[in-house]
């Protein structure tokens, strides 16, 4: 549990400077973050090693580094500079490290979960035990996608967790105006196993994940998982920048700001005996040093290689 809360930690602080930088106009692209939904990331990924797969969403600076990915190399990405994950040239929506089997953030909403399942299935055709996940939005769930891939995974038993980050909106639409029916009844009618979680529990989101993996290795099909969470932050750092009204009430905020997920554990582990507040301290001041070590880095990086971009670009032509 005291890794899980370093890894939530560590995405929260690695955001909140990705937060302040682009809205000082410091990166050279938008963010969307993913902070008060970080117990999703953690609890389903502290259940997968490093061959395991996740595919992930534009939202995915807490998948990317719940899979183990390094916090210097996704900063330096989302800085556009080539120390960073993907040498530079994908930034913050497109940030991957295969090595730790995290095959991607995804620009198109839903994009991810065909990926996802096309893991699994090589996964399952090589005779490895691997299982792989698909990171997807509540909004993502109205693309046809997702009804191919419910499919496909159910008849062919794929070792697939599904995991739904239900933040209650779709971009700035409230996802009850834009999605129909129930998630988990959607998914159970494939005949998958199919269940509801507390998103901002940690633990409830580890032992679900834990289950799901399980039933995956053993040949037994995929899961879907329905995460109830809220994102604290806008849809993109800079919106209010542009949009003429608030889309989210303040008091809506404010409840869901009393349900944040790393306080909740913090005050547990701590209840609990297994942690002091001195080492919460000392956790978040090496956590703070490491992430300021890493912008540091960044701003002396180079940008991208040329002789790598030119490629890049003739290939685009
Ligand atoms: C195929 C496709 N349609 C529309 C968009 C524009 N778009 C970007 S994010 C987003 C909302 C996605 O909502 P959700 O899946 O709930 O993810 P969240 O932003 O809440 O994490 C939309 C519609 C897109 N990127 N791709
Ligand atoms: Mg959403």
């Amino acid at each position: 549990m005291i890794a899980m809360l370093e890894r939530m930690l560590l995405i929260r602080r690695v955001e909140e400077q990705l937060g302040d930088d682009s809205l000082a106009g410091r990166l050279p692209g938008n963010v969307h973050l993913y902070i008060g939904q970080e117990a999703i990331a953690v609890g389903v990924c502290a259940n997968l090693d490093d061959d395991d797969y996740i595919t992930s969403t534009h939202r995915a600076h807490g998948h990317f580094l719940a899979k183990g990915g390094s916090p210097e190399a996704l900063i330096a990405e989302v800085y556009g500079k080539r120390t960073g994950a993907c040498s530079g040239l994908g930034g913050s929506m497109h940030v991957a490290d295969f090595a730790k089997g995290m095959l991607g953030a995804n620009a198109v909403v839903g994009g991810g979960i065909g990926l996802a399942a096309g893991a699994a299935l090589a996964a399952q055709n090589a005779g490895r035990s691997q299982v792989a996940v698909g990171f997807l939005g509540d909004g993502a769930t109205s693309e046809g996608i997702l009804s191919e891939v419910l499919n496909i995974a159910s008849l062919w038993k794929l070792p697939l967790v599904l995991v739904c980050e239900s933040n209650a909106y779709s971009g700035i639409s409230a996802t009850a105006n834009v999605v129909a029916g129930d998630l988990v009844a959607r998914a159970a009618a494939y005949g998958i196993a199919s269940l509801a979680v507390d998103g901002n529990e940690v633990l409830a989101v580890w032992d679900a994940a834990r289950e799901a993996v399980a039933r995956a290795r053993r040949g037994k099909g995929a899961t879907f998982i329905d995460a109830k969470s809220y994102r604290l932050r806008g849809h993109i750092e800079t919106e209010m920048g542009f949009l003429r009204s608030k889309y989210r009430r303040d008091e809506e905020i404010a409840a869901w700001a009393l349900k944040d997920p790393i306080p909740a554990l913090e005050r547990r582990l701590v209840e609990d005996g297994q942690v002091t507040a001195d080492q919460l301290e000392s956790l978040r001041a090496g956590i703070e040093s490491s992430v300021l070590a890493a912008v540091e880095a960044a701003l002396a990086a180079d940008p991208p290689d040329e002789a790598v971009l030119a490629p890049a670009i003739i290939g685009m032509e």
